[in-house]
């Protein structure tokens, strides 16, 4: 007898489930190496996410053109086609490379593992991930990083961190971003922080706009004081045999 449409269990819900438990065991462990390998050099690792177009790519070139000349950086940037976002990094005066996940709606840490082949990590200070555009699934995957940042943009409604919240709850900081459009719309960040402080009451916050630059001093010192703690402690690391 059929059943109706309704009634229809979702087919192998279980097998992925027990999927996803082996893919993310396999996740952290690369992830691991990830993190031990940049304590060791003492490079500040960032995994930037957000939704699609929330603004990390103009986010990654305002840093680059404020800090570049500072310390040293690259940006390595998922996406699921093109290159168009490692090339405008890239023309921001800093070294990028695309990894093209081919579909795929997150970076995993082998990949990250992997793009360590094509570009020079070694001597870094800072190394941005740009993940994929997508609240959902980067949540779930360690990249050996020190820091979570997610962006949220004005346009995209304040109701986010609580419809979105393990994004939230694993991220250190939240960039309410496209605050240049604030006037324009009906966006509250007072009820935006609120709501990722009920998910994460431990999450910073700061209002940016890569297009006028507010914020963008207050996000510059956030990372400089975290790159003099990382190398502080890669200092104080007992040395090697
Ligand atoms: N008004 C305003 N627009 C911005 C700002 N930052 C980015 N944008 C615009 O938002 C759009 C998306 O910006 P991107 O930086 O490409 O966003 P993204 O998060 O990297 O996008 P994906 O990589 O596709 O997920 C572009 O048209 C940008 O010009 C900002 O601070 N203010
Ligand atoms: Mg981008």
């Amino acid at each position: 007898m059929a059943f109706a449409k309704s009634n229809r269990m979702p087919v192998g819900a279980l097998q992925c489930e027990n999927t996803t438990m082996h893919l993310l065991k396999a996740n952290d462990y690369v992830a691991q190496g990830i993190r031990s390998k940049m304590q060791q050099q003492g490079t500040l690792l960032i995994n930037i996410t957000s939704s699609a177009g929330s603004g990390k790519t103009s986010l990654m070139q305002e840093t680059a053109r404020r800090l570049k000349d500072k310390i040293k950086m690259a940006v390595l940037v998922g996406d699921l086609e093109t290159e168009r976002d490692a090339v405008r990094i890239r023309e921001a005066g800093i070294p990028s490379l695309q990894i093209v996940t081919n579909g795929v709606c997150h970076l995993e840490a082998q990949m990250i593992q992997q793009a360590f082949g094509h570009i020079a990590v070694e001597g870094l200070d800072l190394l941005f991930i740009e993940n994929v555009g997508n609240l959902v699934c980067p949540a779930a995957f360690d990249l050996g990083e020190d820091y979570r940042v997610t962006l949220l943009a004005s346009t995209e409604g304040d109701d986010k961190p609580k419809k979105y919240p393990r994004m939230f709850l694993t991220s250190e900081l939240m960039l309410v971003s496209k605050a240049d459009l604030l006037p324009y719309l009906p966006f509250s960040v007072e009820a935006a922080v609120k709501d990722a402080r009920e998910v994460n009451p431990e999450i910073e916050a700061l209002t940016i706009s890569s297009l006028n630059g507010e914020g963008m001093d207050a996000w510059c010192n956030w990372l400089l004081e975290r790159i003099a703690a990382k190398k502080a402690e890669t200092l104080a690391m007992p040395a090697q045999a």
